[in-house]
């Protein structure tokens, strides 16, 4: 370790790693038709694999003062940090230090919920700050069959019937019936309860309680905020006599699975992290600009992240990081990679290069974690330690499907 490193010198260098993978016959390969239909409907995004760039890709493993880490203390002490202070300045924003208060309120009990297999609780989250506050209201299911169960946490993004209590409505988005069955406990929290998905110029939600100083462009975005709020549900479930404070996942699709992966990589209590379909600023790489881009998420979204990443708006190359390295961040805990083989716009190869690619920092921990270097063939899982991938066929969705191999993957890492 050099003497720069262990004084927190400044940043001068960058060693990079070459990125491009073949793709052998018996790998997922994007549907021909569906590339030429995508490109006829959308003349300004590139949905064509022999029009990516070519790209170096930041090595996760190389300190911005140009030491080699080689072991996970290292790693722990000084990479970590380094990358995750990356991500927080040029990606997500910084959570401000504004003291608040937090209260769980258990508002309804149901120790027979599901014909007597489940227990429900519902509880109210209060956070209070300045006089304001805001509530997350968090549903969950345990299964009755054991004492303490493993839980997946659900950052719901789609309307709040897809995560109904009262199971009157049933989605295939929070297959709790499934879950329960399996031995798993199922919670979810809506992420408008912590800030609306609309751009105000950071006003409403969270940010109006919590953003008591003047906003820099590094300030917390929306995505940041709604991982935030999923640690807020975190540190209930940690106090619940019947959840397994060791095996909790935090699991997200879409816009939800960007903010799945942050908040495992801010939160290292998760145990787990499932992304799904999480596309642009979640799990697929940036430089590859396949599907959609910086340019466009941050022209579409101006409030999901901080205002330092519309700088890298056609200039993905110039990022300090790419998304292989918020991965590592969650090593060496267990990291779920999904996509779609009609969501070209969440670029499904780029997601599982990302995976791929942050594996030099799981071999710290596990030295025997290896995935094959192209992506596997449709609708086959494979996963290896504490990582797994899957590219299921249809649409943007998450699907009964997608959870079933989620499960078959908490059954082998939390055995
Ligand atoms: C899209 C957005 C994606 C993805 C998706 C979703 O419109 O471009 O990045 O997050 O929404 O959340 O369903």
């Amino acid at each position: 370790m050099s003497t720069s490193l262990r004084t927190g010198m400044s940043i001068v260098a960058a060693t990079f790693v070459a990125a491009l993978l073949s793709q052998p016959s018996e790998g997922w390969k994007a549907s021909p038709e569906l590339v030429k239909k995508l490109s006829a409907s959308r003349t300004d995004v590139n949905y064509v694999e022999e029009k990516v760039p070519s790209y170096i890709l930041p090595d996760p493993l190389i300190t911005l003062t140009g030491d080699k880490i080689s072991n996970s203390r290292d790693w722990n002490r000084y990479r970590r940090p380094e990358i995750a202070e990356l991500f927080t300045t040029h990606v997500y924003g910084r959570v401000p230090r504004t003291p608040y208060k937090l209260t769980f309120t258990t508002t309804n009990t149901d120790k027979n919920a599901l014909g007597g297999t489940a227990t429900l609780k519902q509880i109210d989250i209060n956070i209070e700050a300045a006089g304001k506050n805001l509530m997350i209201h968090l549903s969950l299911f345990t299964p009755n069959s054991v004492k303490k169960s493993p839980v997946f946490l659900l950052i719901c993004n789609r309307s709040p019937d897809n995560i109904d209590p009262s199971r009157k409505i049933k989605s295939e988005f929070w297959p709790v019936e499934e879950a329960i069955a399996r031995g798993y406990g199922m919670a979810a929290f809506h992420n408008a309860d912590v800030d609306p998905d609309n751009y105000d110029n950071f006003k409403n939600g969270i940010h109006g309680i919590l953003d008591i100083e003047p906003r820099g462009n590094d300030s917390w975005g929306t995505i940041a905020a709604w991982a935030w709020g999923a640690s807020r549900c975190l540190d209930y479930l940690l106090t619940d006599e019947n959840v397994d404070k060791n095996r909790i996942a935090v699991v997200g699709h879409s816009r939800g699975g960007k903010t799945a992966l942050w908040a495992g990589a801010t939160d290292q209590r998760f145990s787990m992290v499932i992304a799904n379909e999480s596309g642009c600023g979640g799990s697929s790489l940036a430089r590859r600009k396949y599907g959609e881009t910086l340019e466009i998420i941050n022209r579409g979204f101006p409030h999901w992240f901080c205002l330092n990443y519309r700088k890298y708006n056609g200039r993905e190359e110039e990022l300090p990081v790419d998304m292989h390295m918020l991965m590592a961040l969650i090593a060496p805990r267990a990291l779920y990679v999904a996509a779609a083989d009609e969501d070209l716009w969440g670029d499904p190869k780029g997601s599982y290069l990302s995976l791929y690619h942050s594996l030099p920092v799981y071999r710290l921990f596990d030295k025997n974690i290896n995935l094959e270097n192209f992506v596997p063939p449709l609708n086959k899982q494979v996963m290896s330690g504490n990582t797994g991938f899957h590219i299921r066929n249809g649409e943007h969705n998450l699907k009964l499907s997608d959870w079933s191999f989620f499960m078959d993957f908490a059954d082998k890492v939390w055995r």
